[in-house]
């Protein structure tokens, strides 16, 4: 279990990351390094972030802007409606709304994000029109929902049915514990869609994106209905600019998956950027991202997850989460479909 032994031990495990199956295909090669000039790559968070990341290859390979590929790629699982922790089929919070938080940033510093958005299917657009439309950078609740109308977006319901009976099965015990990442508990499993957490259901499927072009511009997305029966009115780091996504040009840029309140403590990616500034690697940058989320909540730590995702201005690629089982997957131009472990602090499951 995750006594010092153990923290100790995975936290001494070497760089090199073991392979991952991924629909029966293994990733072979190491992980992934600087690209060579004039090439692209798109990574995510979670192996559902392959779909995610063919939609935006289908954008960067022919030559096309980072910035195009995260918004289009990161719509995949916001209409997935399987994935119950993006968009539309995102379980809904403890009074039954399905209300969505979602970030998209530049490698200039431009930037928008909405939080507490409902009835709109592509949050990650709406955040783009706030960095393109207005003047600021996050619009909530009632008035983010005003602006997307007033650009054309549609209104629809966004509660399945297969979400609402989970609603309604969490409702027979209304047992207020959103907790976040069960794949400790699924790793391997359930191809990302997990069950059992405490609390009644699996919801660690927010996705965070990062891409960079062949022109050598980097933009990251991030999406997420947050954390399943939440209080009404939570927004988690997703759609918090430096928490849940950071970008910089000069740099760099990093998202985060997990227990959003953890990461918006941390500033966490804004963190992460900010070291691979100092010069440490995307991964070097991640581990020590965690470690200062873990020093500073040795217990709670224990039954969380966070995780990192990080790519630099030279497209290496690099991740680091708090407990076992938190992947991403790759995209360029050598293969599409890649799915990568991350290391973690706790090499084995809380549960
Ligand atoms: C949140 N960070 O709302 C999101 C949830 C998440 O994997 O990432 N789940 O706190």
């Amino acid at each position: 279990m995750t006594d010092r032994r153990s923290f100790l031990k995975a936290s001494l495990l070497g760089a090199a990351a073991p392979v991952l199956a991924w629909s029966g295909k293994l990733f072979a090669g190491p992980v992934p390094g600087a690209l060579s000039t004039g090439t692209a790559r798109v990574v995510s968070t979670w192996d559902f972030g392959v779909a995610a990341n063919q939609a935006a290859w289908a954008i960067l390979g022919p030559g096309g802007r980072a910035l195009d590929a995260v918004e289009k790629g990161v719509q995949v699982p916001e209409s997935d409606l399987k994935n119950h922790s993006v968009g539309k089929g995102g379980y809904p919070d403890r009074d039954g709304h399905v209300t969505l938080d979602a970030s998209i940033m530049d490698a200039d510093g431009n930037c928008g994000a909405v939080a507490a958005l409902e009835n709109i299917e592509h949050p990650i657009s709406v955040a783009r029109r706030v960095m393109e439309r207005t003047p600021h950078v996050l619009l909530v609740g009632a008035g983010a929902l005003q602006f997307a109308i007033a650009q054309g977006f549609k209104q629809q319901n966004l509660l399945t049915p297969e979400a609402e009976a989970a609603w309604h099965e969490w409702l027979k015990t209304a047992h207020y514990q959103p907790s976040i990442n069960s794949e400790v508990r699924d790793y391997g499993k359930s191809g990302g869609q997990a069950t059992g957490m405490p609390g009644g259901a699996g919801n660690h499927d927010t996705i965070g994106m990062l891409a960079i072009d062949a022109q050598g511009r980097l933009a990251g997305a991030c999406t997420t209905s947050g954390m399943a029966w939440k209080m009404r009115g939570r927004v988690g780091d997703s759609p918090i600019i430096g928490a849940g996504l950071y970008v910089d040009g000069e740099v760099g840029g990093a998202t985060s998956t997990g227990v959003g309140e953890e990461v918006i403590r941390n500033a966490g990616s804004f963190l992460v950027v900010e070291l691979m500034r100092q010069g440490r690697s995307p991964h070097e940058a991640c581990k020590e991202a965690v470690l200062r989320i873990v020093k500073r909540r040795r217990e709670a730590s224990k039954t969380i997850q966070v995780g990192f995702l990080a790519m630099n201005r030279a497209g290496e690629v690099g991740a680091y989460a708090i407990q076992r089982g938190f992947t991403y997957a790759v995209c360029d131009a050598r293969r599409q479909d890649a799915v990568l472990p991350s290391e973690s602090v706790y090499a084995t499951s809380y549960s």
